[in-house]
């Protein structure tokens, strides 16, 4: 008797080892099946956190002009040559699916441009180089495992405002996390100094200041700490994260007053909130860069590895760190100087466990 198999239904192994197991099925039936795992393929291929942030080998394009990418549309990248000089560029076909992301190392060849358009894109991306460095954050949401935020770059900087907005420490336990990850530099740049008594000893760093994380304290109004900022940028690329209105724009047109970006969107517009979530890619100087991150509210860490807190968390036993909802953190036994501490790496080391469907699960 012919057996029908229906799109989904399961078989037994030995059905398979058959050599007509296939065969007897309809045509139609399994030129369907066929589409469907193709789709489910490259469904897979995108969803695959690991996949994702692989790369096509770039070796056969050694021969060609290496570029930074500098800005990202849809279908288009901006460029940076050698001595700055900027170039708009297409993808190849073969990186459709590729992330490319700001800082991106690329080489492209000549595109012969017919009618001389300055405006048409004058090359074309053929290759990505393998990444330095790659700073990501946990998607937000289940269609997207990581999100992007740069590559190749040397550190990350943490901006915290004194006031306006309060200083919370929470965010720069994460993005010490993400730099950790990275494999970026970490340093916590304190703004708007000139905002709080100089008698403030500004005491939430502390337990930032006893792990002897670097902190530079920073006013644009009163120039404290921009000489030692340009001097920490001077030949680095350097990323800013922190919360909107702490000052990240005026960071930037204080050292590189080219840019004139504008500021204040805060009171401005209410929330704060950003359009646009890319990376900004900034030349500081001749060597130095800075990458501004108006877009970003949030920095996840779901599906980090949580083998990453003991670096975080220096001042915790090993015990607390394997399992620390258990600990109250309002326990006087436990003799803690800093609880919000605590509470903090909950937070983190329950985050880092919700994992997004999309990130590997495997592993
Ligand atoms: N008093 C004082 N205000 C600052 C300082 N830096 C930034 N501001 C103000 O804080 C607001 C937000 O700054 P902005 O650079 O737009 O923050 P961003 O959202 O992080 O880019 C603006 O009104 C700035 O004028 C500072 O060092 N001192
Ligand atoms: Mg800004």
């Amino acid at each position: 008797m012919v057996r029908k198999f229906r799109l989904g239904q399961s078989r037994d192994a030995h059905e398979l080892d058959a050599p007509d197991a296939y065969a007897r099925e309809g045509r139609a039936q399994s030129k369907r099946r066929q589409q469907t795992a193709e789709k489910l393929a490259t469904e897979a291929e995108v969803h695959d956190s690991e996949s994702m942030l692989l790369l096509p080998d770039a070796s056969p394009w050694a021969h060609l002009q290496e570029a930074t990418l500098v800005c990202r549309h849809s279908q288009i990248v901006d460029l940076e040559l050698e001595g700055r000089v900027p170039l708009r560029a297409t993808l190849a076909g073969k990186l459709k699916g590729v992330k490319l992301v700001v800082g991106d190392r690329v080489r492209f060849s000549p595109v012969p441009v017919e009618a001389a358009d300055p405006g048409l894109p004058q090359a074309q991306v053929v290759a990505v180089l393998p990444r330095r460095t790659l700073l990501k954050r946990g998607g937000i949401d289940d269609r997207e495992p990581w999100q992007l935020i740069c590559a190749n770059a040397d550190e990350l900087w943490a901006c915290a405002a004194v006031v306006d907005p309060p200083l919370r420490p929470g965010l720069l336990e994460r993005a010490q996390t993400l730099a950790l990850a990275a494999g970026m530099g970490f340093r916590v740049i304190v703004t708007k100094r000139d905002r709080a008594s100089v008698r403030d000893t500004l005491p939430e760093l502390d337990p930032l200041r006893a792990q002897g994380l670097p902190i530079l304290e920073t006013s644009v109004k009163t120039g404290q700490g921009l000489d030692a900022f340009r001097d920490l940028l001077r030949g680095r690329s350097v990323v800013l994260v922190g919360h909107s209105g702490v000052g990240k724009s005026s960071l930037v047109n204080a050292v590189a007053p080219d840019h004139n970006l504008r500021t204040g969107d805060v009171s401005r517009y209410g929330t704060g909130r950003q359009t646009t979530t890319s990376a900004r890619w900034l030349p500081a100087g001749p060597d130095a860069t800075l990458i501004d991150t108006p877009g970003i509210r949030t920095l996840s860490v779901r599906g980090f590895p949580r083998t990453l807190l003991p670096t975080v968390f220096p001042e915790f036993p090993a015990e607390w760190i394997e399992d620390p909802m258990a600990l109250d953190p309002e326990d006087e036994a436990l003799g803690l100087d800093y609880p919000e501490r605590l509470q903090s790496l909950q937070r983190l080391w329950a985050e880092m466990e919700e994992r997004n469907p999309n990130q590997n699960v495997h592993r």
